[in-house]
C-alpha cells in the first residue's frame, strides 16, 4: 500500500541529518483522493452515471505500481531485437493477417494514405496481430497511477480522459481493458490518444479499437496521418556502411542533439544522394538511388538504416529506433502496399526482405 505513516505517530524520533530532502507531503487515504477526482470530473462535465459506474467502490491496484517500478531496461541490442521482432513465424502472420483484411485495409489506406502493411506492422507490434490488447481494468489501472506521486499529474489527466470516453460511449467500463500502463485496446492508445485520434471507421457509433479491425486499423492510421506520415513515402530502407566511409559519416553527419532519445541516436538528415557520395551502399551492396528525401542514419551493431520523413510519424507512436524499425521491416517483408513511389525515378530495386512477391505491378524504391 502507499499510505505513509508520519513517524510521529509511531511515537519514532527522527533525526534529520543535515540537507536531508523534505519528508514527502503526506498523501490522502485513495478513498479520500478518490473523491478529490470525481469531485473534479464532475466540474470537467462528466456524468454522474458515468462516474457511478466507474468509481464506485474502485481500489487501487497494487500489480500496476510493482509492474510499472519494476520496469525492465532493453538491454537487448537493436539487431539482436529486429530479429526477434522481424523473425519468420511473425512475417508469416502478417502476411496472413493482411490477406484476411485486405478489404478493409483498402479502404483504409485510401483514406488516410497510410499503406496496409504499414498498418498491420504497428497492429502486430502492438497486440500481437489482435490476439492481446490488455486485460487491466482501465480506470482502475490509470488511478492507481494517478495516486501514486510520482507521475501523478500525467496519469490523472489520462484518467479524465478515459472518464470522457466512458462519458461518450464508445465502450462499457467492463470492456474498457488495456495495458498495466493504461494504454487502450488493439492500437495501444493512452486515452489522451484515443479521444484525438481514435476513429469509428464501421459507421456502429462507437470507436471501438478493442474488437472493430475497421475501427483499429482507422485508428492506427489516423494517428500516422496526423503525425505527418505522407502518401506515396516510405519509411527508409536498410543501408550498408563500408568501414572505409565510418569516419567520413562521423565528420559529415553528427547525432542530432534534440528529441526523444531516438532522435538522438539518429544523425542529422542529409539527402540520400549526399549518403551516396559518402559512400553508402544499398543493403545488397548495390548503388544506392539518386534522391533527395531527407535520411537520417541510425546504426545498430551491424545492421543500418536510412529514415525518412515518414519514420518520424511511427516514433510518434512510440519513440524507440528499435521498435519503429521493427515496424518498417516488418512492412516490408509484409509486402508493400499501393505502389511506394518517391521522389526518385531510379529503381533501384533492393529488395529488404526475400521474397516479398506479394506486391503488385513494379514498385519504385527510394
Ligand atoms: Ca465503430
Amino acid at each position: 500500500m502507499l499510505m505513509r505513516v508520519p513517524a510521529v505517530l509511531l511515537g519514532l524520533t527522527l533525526v534529520a541529518p543535515q540537507n536531508a530532502p523534505a519528508p514527502p507531503p503526506a498523501q490522502p487515504s485513495f478513498t479520500e483522493w478518490l473523491s478529490g477526482v470525481r469531485a473534479e470530473a464532475k466540474t470537467r462535465g462528466i456524468k454522474d452515471a458515468t462516474l457511478d459506474a466507474a468509481l464506485t467502490g474502485l481500489e487501487p491496484l497494487d500489480v500496476v505500481i510493482e509492474r510499472d517500478r519494476s520496469q525492465a531496461e532493453i538491454v537487448q541490442t537493436l539487431d539482436r531485437y529486429l530479429e526477434q521482432r522481424v523473425a519468420a513465424t511473425v512475417v508469416r502472420t502478417a502476411r496472413q493477417k493482411r490477406a484476411e483484411q485486405a478489404a478493409v485495409l483498402k479502404k483504409v489506406s485510401a483514406k488516410y494514405g497510410v499503406p496496409p502493411a504499414i498498418l498491420i506492422a504497428v497492429w502486430g507490434l502492438e497486440s500481437n496481430f489482435g490476439r492481446f490488447s490488455g486485460v487491466r481494468p482501465t480506470i482502475q489501472t490509470l488511478a492507481t497511477l494517478a495516486y501514486d506521486p510520482r507521475r501523478s499529474a500525467m496519469f490523472r489527466e489520462e484518467l479524465f480522459d478515459a472518464l470522457s470516453i466512458l462519458d461518450s460511449g464508445d465502450v462499457e467500463p467492463s470492456a474498457m481493458r488495456g495495458s498495466w500502463a493504461g494504454a487502450l485496446g488493439q492500437p495501444q492508445f493512452m486515452p489522451s490518444s484515443f479521444l484525438l485520434y481514435a476513429q469509428d471507421f464501421d459507421g456502429d457509433g462507437k470507436r471501438d479499437i478493442w474488437s472493430s479491425t475497421a475501427d483499429v486499423f482507422a485508428s492506427i492510421g489516423n494517428y500516422l496521418a496526423a503525425k505527418g506520415w505522407t502518401r506515396d513515402q516510405t519509411w527508409g530502407r536498410e543501408v550498408r556502411v563500408p568501414e572505409t566511409t565510418l569516419q567520413a559519416v562521423a565528420q559529415t553527419a553528427p547525432f542530432q542533439t534534440e528529441g526523444c532519445l531516438a532522435r538522438r541516436q539518429m544523425t542529422v538528415p542529409m539527402t540520400v544522394t549526399e549518403w551516396k557520395k559518402l559512400g553508402l551502399r544499398s543493403r545488397t551492396g548495390g548503388p544506392l538511388p539518386d534522391a533527395d528525401i531527407p535520411a537520417s542514419l541510425v546504426s545498430g551493431v551491424k545492421r543500418h538504416f536510412l529514415v525518412y520523413p515518414n519514420y518520424q510519424a511511427i516514433l510518434e507512436y512510440n519513440c524507440v529506433n528499435a521498435y519503429a524499425l521493427s515496424v518498417g521491416l516488418l512492412a516490408d517483408a509484409t509486402g508493400s502496399g499501393p505502389a511506394a513511389a518517391t521522389s526518385t525515378k531510379s529503381a533501384a530495386a533492393s529488395k529488404s526482405s526475400k521474397g516479398t512477391k506479394t506486391s503488385k505491378g513494379t514498385k519504385k524504391k527510394t
